[in-house]
């Protein structure tokens, strides 16, 4: 079936990591997200994939091409960010007057899930949390078989079942694009899906997994999940004093220096050094040319291409934007001692995490001067700086942090 991948978003939500590039290039597992999404697709029976991107000459389209996964890409470009109804009405010159899919570049789904959405047309991807009051949330008739409808964000959520953003739906929705601005102030594809379940009996595919990928710690979570289904293979070197366990990628060009412990899953990308001394563990990236020097320990974390921890640093949770640098002695706390899930800034709000352990987030060319230390949740900003010796208590753009 067409599928439309939905990947011109501005992605605000997960600033700074996307003041320099797009959220569906972020890297997770060696590959940009969207990368993800479309070989999803291309596995559950996508027959070719329009990609709704930002410009000519975005990154996306550089990245991916005429073909992916052994699926023809075109490509419908959205140059005002307006909505997913906006979105999916660029791609719609593109499509044949036939059923189609639409699907978030910024989300991970398992294939397997996804191709029963494929099959059960006209259908929406459904997935049960535990608190879906963040979520749009899935009405249902009483036998539980059709959608009648989507309550965004609902203080009293009439199910557990929330909107995946993937939808199956039949070819005269290519006519009903033209949507009301919403309350927020955008064009939103679940009013084409409202639409959809008044005129058709509209399946919830139940997914068995599925993560957005819209705030900085969800990237984690991607790469966790990513990386776990990798397998391991060493192209580049690796010396012979070096321990690696469990699955663990080390990419042509990239080196492993003598007492360097990796406990995988773990990708070492093309160029990266680890070593000599270095602990890597947990599901950690570590992206083109970057750096993990003498007696660092990194845990769980992302480090983006030419990230650079040289010495002596502790970094757990945490993702490390393009070519940040640590200074000797950097430490990142990521546990609260008072139990609860670390917060973290986003739009200006505090928001709970939801995960016990996270540890900071660095914008592209971040510095920290020696010692430094970051408390659990902090961001720092692009080209952000700290003094040698800072301890760093409070996001330097939360009310708290201006205040320190
Ligand atoms: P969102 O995650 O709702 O929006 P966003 O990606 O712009 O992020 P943020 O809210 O943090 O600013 O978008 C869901 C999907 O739809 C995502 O894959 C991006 C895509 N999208 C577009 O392609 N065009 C748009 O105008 C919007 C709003 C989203």
């Amino acid at each position: 079936m067409q599928t439309v991948v939905l990947a011109a978003g501005r992605g605000t939500r997960m600033r700074p990591l996307t003041d320099r590039r797009l959220k569906p290039m972020l890297p997770v597992a060696g590959r940009p997200l969207a990368a993800h999404t479309v070989e999803a697709a291309a596995d559950a029976g996508a027959s070719r994939v329009v990609l709704v991107v930002q410009s000519d000459d975005d990154a996306v389209r550089e990245y991916f091409g005429d073909e992916h996964a052994g699926v023809e890409l075109d490509y419908a470009v959205q140059t005002e960010q307006r909505g997913t109804a906006d979105a999916v009405r660029a791609a719609a010159p593109t499509l044949d007057d036939a059923p189609f899919v639409v699907l978030n570049g910024d989300a991970l789904y398992d294939h397997d899930s996804l191709a029963a959405l494929y099959d059960r047309a006209p259908a929406v991807g459904a997935f049960r949390v535990a608190d879906p009051t963040q979520y749009g949330v899935l009405l249902t008739d009483e036998s539980g078989e059709r959608v009648t409808g989507v309550v965004e964000k609902p203080a009293d959520p009439p199910s557990d079942l929330v909107n995946t953003g993937a939808y199956a739906l039949p070819a005269a929705a290519k006519s009903w694009l033209d949507v009301d601005e919403s309350a927020r102030g955008e064009l939103e594809f679940t009013d084409v899906l409202a639409r959809a379940c008044a005129e058709f009996a509209v399946s919830p595919v139940a997914f068995e997994r599925w993560l957005d990928v819209g705030r900085p710690w969800e990237l984690l979570a991607a790469n966790e999940w990513k990386l776990a289904e990798l397998g391991g293979r060493v192209e580049g070197d690796v010396h012979v004093d070096a321990e690696l366990s469990g699955d663990v990628v080390v990419a042509d060009g990239a080196t492993v220096r003598s007492g360097v412990v990796i406990e995988g899953p773990a990708y070492v990308d093309r160029g990266a050094t680890v070593g000599p001394n270095a602990y890597v563990r947990g599901a950690t990236y570590i992206g083109p040319d970057a750096k993990v020097g003498h007696a660092v320990e990194v845990k769980n974390s992302v480090m983006m291409a030419d990230a650079h921890a040289g010495h002596l640093s502790y970094v757990g949770d945490s993702v490390l934007g393009r070519a940040t640098n640590l200074g000797a002695g950097t430490k990142v706390a990521n546990l609260r001692h008072d139990g609860d899930s670390v917060k973290m800034l986003v739009k200006g709000e505090v928001v709970p995490t939801g995960r016990r352990k996270l540890g900071v987030v660095l914008g592209d060319g971040a510095k920290t001067g020696i010692n430094t230390s970051l408390n659990a949740g902090v961001k720092l900003p692009t080209d952000g700086a700290t003094r040698p010796g800072e301890v760093v208590m409070f996001d330097p753009d939360s009310e708290r942090g201006r205040a320190a």
